[in-house]
């Protein structure tokens, strides 16, 4: 398949290394993928699903002790413990190294390896990375193969000396002790063993697009974001993009396919998705920031996707997707998970692999799907997907959006003063925890850019990193702040959400451009009331005021909580943070 002699090479040693029966290549054919989606139903490691209601669409189990992310178990392995910084949990390369290949060593004996070159991005864009990973799980390749643009093609664009990120990735038993997500980014090395849940294991994702790829754009002058692409359209028939970062399971998906209200549709307002959880970006000729989506297709959150909250994501997924820890109707071999509809079926295999009767079942307080249960669609089934999803050159980003899950003090929107106010403001997200990561739900944590768990070195030279991007871009996009998820004194969502979102989009666009006034507050420019579009919403004045609203001693509080994160960078934490902490306290106490 290649004459790469850096693949080779690799190749054997890590065949050496992990003793497989055999090595078979992913060209990306069509009849290879069948064959393995044959084989995967013939071991149980996959079921197929009702293929006249679900054509080509799969379902597959993991372990119950593998079902999400895993912090703790992810490591960054720079050569010194500074360079991977005070949030990353960081070993010695040569220890890790030692310690893994213990743990690789034999790991594949009697299973096949298979080999997946793949690109993030278009093949040959210049924006665009390559990687190979090595995996004895059919799953995996599967998985990869809808994620990412596999197959020989990519090899071809590689060609003979070309360099690319080494991905291994053993099965094993799935151990949850003896797991590890590790990188090595001064190795171009991922090497991740005992898991076969999502981000864990298809390395192109948060391992390589985020965690390898922010080092490289920090070498090279780019960026890899946590961050949805889209597009939105005015009636005029102009499109501008927006980026947005939010932490995990915070609504990235959801914002990306967006559907507007009523009212404005009928005006000719739409959506385009772009991308739904990463975008690589940079500055273009003309001094704009571009992004690119580096996927190929969606991992999203199934429970809470609805034909009413996500229409576009549901319909993406009716053929060629893979559900994951979902529930299985046995009725008629379809899916269900909870916020599908109001049914759960009779019938149900719920995602640990019970026969219930889904109705008595979640009637007792059980879900039938794992809350970080998933689907595994091609992009290229989203009825709103961008007709620039496959642009090399990128789009133009008018806006980044930060936002969090933050039941008080964030309120819906603002917007930063300048660039520099814009890094601070992402540099002080805080949001709730989500299922998307194992352990507490619920917690307020600090998640700077949604990056926490993703930036691969030390995250002060990472906030460094944007004040000098900032430089470079001279016609560099406005930055806001939103927050879907305020609560009320009875717990309730104060915002509708979903749609109505578009709403505040549309203010984000009209600021960028100009065309409206807005409210000068200590943490940033508000909305005046009457430029967001409210019409048909059934909020009182009250709520509005008080979703608006600043609460100054809540944000004393998240200032002091802000001020005691950034403590554990001591030097290396870039003086304009401490500037502008400076500055918000003083605003705060005027
Ligand atoms: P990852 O794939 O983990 O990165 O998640 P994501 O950021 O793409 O989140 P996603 O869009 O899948 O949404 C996660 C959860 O938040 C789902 O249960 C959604 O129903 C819910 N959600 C999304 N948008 C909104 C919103 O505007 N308001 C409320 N209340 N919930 C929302
Ligand atoms: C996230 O957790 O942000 C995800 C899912 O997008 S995973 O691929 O598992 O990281
Ligand atoms: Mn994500």
């Amino acid at each position: 398949m290649t004459n790469n002699k850096k693949v080779l090479t690799w190749l054997e040693e890590m065949k050496a290394l992990c003793k497989p029966a055999n090595v078979v290549w992913i060209d990306g054919s069509e009849a290879q993928l069948e064959a393995l989606r044959e084989e995967a139903v013939s071991t149980g490691e996959m079921i197929k699903l009702n293929q006249e209601k679900l054509p080509g669409c799969y379902y597959h189990r993991t372990a119950e002790n593998d079902v999400a992310r895993v912090e703790d178990r992810t490591f960054i392995c720079t050569e010194t413990e500074e360079e991977a910084g005070p949030i990353n949990n960081w070993m010695a390369p040569e220890k890790m190294y030692a310690k893994l290949n213990a743990l690789y060593d034999g790991a594949m004996e009697g299973r096949t390896m298979y080999v997946i070159p793949y690109s993030m991005g278009p093949v040959g864009s210049p924006f665009s990375k390559i990687g190979v990973e090595l995996t004895d799980s059919i799953y995996v390749v599967l998985n990869m193969d809808i994620m990412t643009r596999v197959g020989k093609d990519v090899l071809d664009a590689l060609g003979e000396d070309g360099d690319f990120v080494k991905c291994l990735h053993a099965k094993k038993d799935v151990n949850p002790d003896e797991r590890y997500i590790v990188h090595f980014p001064q190795d171009n090395t991922i090497m991740s063993v005992n898991s076969a849940y999502g981000g864990n294991v298809l390395l192109g994702k948060k391992c390589f697009a985020l965690r390898i790829a922010s080092y490289q754009g920090m070498k090279e002058g780019w960026m890899a974001e946590h961050m949805l692409i889209l597009g939105l359209e005015n009636p005029q028939g102009e499109v501008k993009y927006i980026c947005a970062a939010f932490p995990s399971a915070c609504g990235k998906t959801n914002l990306a396919m967006l559907i507007p209200p009523k009212f404005l549709q009928e005006k000719g307002y739409k959506v385009w998705t772009v991308g739904d959880d990463i975008a690589w970006l940079r500055v273009g000729e003309d001094g704009r920031l571009y992004a690119i989506n580096p996927e190929a297709g969606f991992f999203g959150v199934a429970p809470g996707t609805s034909e009413k909250s996500n229409f576009n994501a549901l319909e993406a997924t009716k053929k060629n997707t893979i559900f994951t820890n979902v529930a299985i109707n046995e009725e008629d071999m379809t899916v269900w998970w909870e916020g599908l509809d109001k049914n759960p079926p009779t019938n149900a295999i719920e995602w640990k692999g019970a026969k219930v009767d889904g109705k008595a079942y979640t009637a007792d307080g059980n879900k039938l799907a794992h809350p970080n249960s998933r689907f595994t669609a091609p992009a290229k089934n989203c009825p709103c997907i961008s007709p620039e999803f496959e642009n090399p050159q990128g789009v133009p980003i008018s806006a980044i959006v930060f936002g969090g899950r933050r039941a008080k003090t964030a309120p819906l929107v603002y917007q930063a003063r300048d660039w520099d106010h814009g890094v601070f403001v992402g540099a002080t997200m805080a949001s709730e925890t989500t299922a998307a990561a194992a352990g507490a739900v619920g917690v307020v944590r600090r998640d700077p850019m949604a990056m926490r768990p993703f930036v691969g070195y030390n995250m002060a030279d990472y906030f460094q990193h944007w004040y000098d991007m900032g430089k470079k871009i001279s016609n560099p996009p406005q930055i806001f702040n939103v927050n879907w998820f305020r609560l009320d004194k009875d717990g309730n969502f104060m915002w509708p959400g979903f749609g109505d979102n578009m709403r505040v989009l549309n203010w984000i666009l009209d600021r960028c451009e100009g065309k409206v006034d807005a409210i000068e507050t200590e943490i940033g420019f508000v909305p005046n009331k009457e430029d967001l579009q409210l019409d048909g919403l059934d909020l009182s004045d009250e709520v509005i005021t008080e979703l608006l609203s600043i609460d100054k001693d809540a944000w004393k509080e998240d200032l002091a909580n802000q001020r005691e994160f950034f403590a554990q960078f001591g030097d290396k934490l870039p003086k304009e943070i401490v500037e502008s902490m400076d500055t918000l306290e003083k605003n705060l106490n005027k």
